[in-house]
C-alpha cells in the first residue's frame, strides 16, 4: 500500500481522543457534513447577523456572534443570559436546523454522551486577531448535559485549562470539521481561544466559525 492510500484512508476515518477526563477530540468529525453545516450557517445569519455584544463590565467583544434553538445565549450590560427573543430583531432565534441537531446528538454518542438534546446553538465568528478569553460556561441549568462544539474555517489555538483560573492551560489546534465533546469533569473548566492567526480558508475565507451546542435548562 503506498503511503498516499495509507492516509487517505486515516483520513476518511475520524479518529476518537480523551484530551482531559470527559473531554473527547473527534477529529474530522463533521468533515463529510461540511456543505450542509455552512448553508445553514448563511440561513441562520441572514436572520439573525453576527453581532459584538457587550459584557457587563462594558467591554465589546471581539468575537461576533448569534443563536439558533430554542434558546440562545446573550450578554449585555446587565449581565449573561439564555433568552428565547434575538433582541436584535425582537424575533425567536432561528430554528436549530435538523443537520445540526442530528450532528451533537451523534457526536455526543461517540463521546459517551448518549441522548444529547440541545435547546441552544452559539455560533462564534472569528476573524484574524480576535479571541475569546479565559472562562466558564457556567449559565447552563443542566451542567449534567455536556456541550458538544463544533469547528470550521480557519484553525486555531484552543486553550484549555482547569477548575482554577489560575491552572495553566494546555493548548489544542481546532482544524476545520473537528468536534469536542466537553462532558463530565471537563464540564466547567477554564477554556479560550487565542488570538485567530490571519489565513485563507477554502469554504469560509478569512474567518473561523465555532458551533456551540448546550442545553440550557
Ligand atoms: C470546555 N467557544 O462559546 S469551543 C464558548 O471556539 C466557547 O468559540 C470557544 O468557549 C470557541 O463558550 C471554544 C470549545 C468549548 C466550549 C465549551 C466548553 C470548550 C469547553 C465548556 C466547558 C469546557
Ligand atoms: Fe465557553
Amino acid at each position: 500500500m503506498t503511503a498516499d492510500l495509507f492516509d487517505s484512508l486515516a483520513e476518511a476515518q475520524p479518529t476518537c481522543e480523551e484530551i482531559a477526563d470527559g473531554a473527547v477530540l473527534l477529529r474530522g468529525f463533521a468533515k463529510p457534513i461540511e456543505d450542509e453545516l455552512i448553508a445553514a450557517v448563511r440561513e441562520i445569519v441572514a436572520q439573525s447577523p453576527f453581532r459584538r455584544m457587550t459584557t457587563p463590565g462594558g467591554y465589546q467583544m471581539s468575537v461576533a456572534m448569534t443563536n439558533c434553538g430554542e434558546r440562545g445565549w446573550i450578554t449585555d450590560q446587565t449581565g449573561y443570559r439564555y433568552d428565547a427573543i434575538d433582541p436584535r430583531s425582537d424575533a425567536p432565534w432561528p430554528a436549530m436546523p435538523a443537520v445540526f441537531r442530528d450532528l451533537a446528538r451523534r457526536a455526543a454518542e461517540s463521546g459517551g454522551y448518549a441522548g444529547f438534546a440541545p435547546d441552544a446553538c452559539l455560533v462564534n465568528r472569528y476573524e484574524p486577531g480576535t479571541r475569546l478569553s479565559l472562562h466558564q460556561d457556567k449559565d447552563e441549568l443542566d451542567l449534567a448535559a455536556p456541550i458538544v462544539s463544533v469547528s470550521l474555517g480557519l484553525s486555531a489555538i484552543f486553550l484549555f485549562g482547569g477548575l482554577s483560573r489560575n491552572d495553566k492551560p494546555r493548548r489544542f489546534r481546532l482544524t476545520h470539521g473537528d468536534v469536542v465533546v466537553w462532558g463530565g469533569p471537563s464540564r466547567l473548566a477554564y477554556h479560550g481561544v487565542a488570538p485567530l492567526a490571519d489565513g485563507e480558508h477554502a469554504l469560509l475565507g478569512r474567518k473561523r466559525v465555532n458551533l456551540t451546542f448546550r442545553k440550557t435548562r
